[in-house]
């Protein structure tokens, strides 16, 4: 009996500390966590220039063949394909030409079937510079500059 209690007494204890070791794990685990999803949110909350544009596709054309936007701003584009039929979309790369040829993908607009609207949204790149837009689908018949000031 005596053995019995000390025995029992001793695994107590063991259970006690395990469970403060246990909740000890749990608590420094999630205040961690909390600390990753604040810094997160300050960093993007850094983000200020922003710009919209509109750009329409009508005939196998755009209605631009010229964006202007500043480096590294969120830029929004409207698009608005008026083509019954035929499938558009915008595309940015780090160079190319009408010739069909693009290198560098730096944003790809999903293709939509006229007529329709969507919207893309993606970031301009923080170097200056003349890139080069098109449709995927009409390579050789439209595209821009794009150019990053
Ligand atoms: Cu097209």
């Amino acid at each position: 009996m005596k053995i019995n209690a000390k025995f029992l007494g001793i695994i107590l204890i063991t259970l006690a500390i395990g469970l403060m070791i246990t909740g000890a794990t749990a608590c420094s685990s999630k205040s961690s966590s909390t600390n990753t999803s604040t810094s997160t949110s300050t960093s993007t909350s850094t983000t200020s220039n922003s710009i919209t544009i509109s750009l329409t596709a009508q005939n196998t054309a755009f209605d631009k063949n010229t964006i202007t936007v500043p480096a590294g701003a969120a830029v929004t584009i409207n698009f608005d394909n008026k083509d019954t039929g035929i499938s558009h979309n915008f595309a940015l790369y780090q160079t190319g030409s009408n010739s069909g040829s693009a290198t560098g993908t730096i944003f790809q607009g999903k293709l939509i079937t006229g007529p329709q609207t969507t919207v893309y949204t993606f970031t301009a790149p923080a170097t200056a510079g003349t890139y080069f837009f098109r449709c995927d689908v009409h390579p050789t018949m439209m595209t821009g500059s794009f150019i990053v000031q």
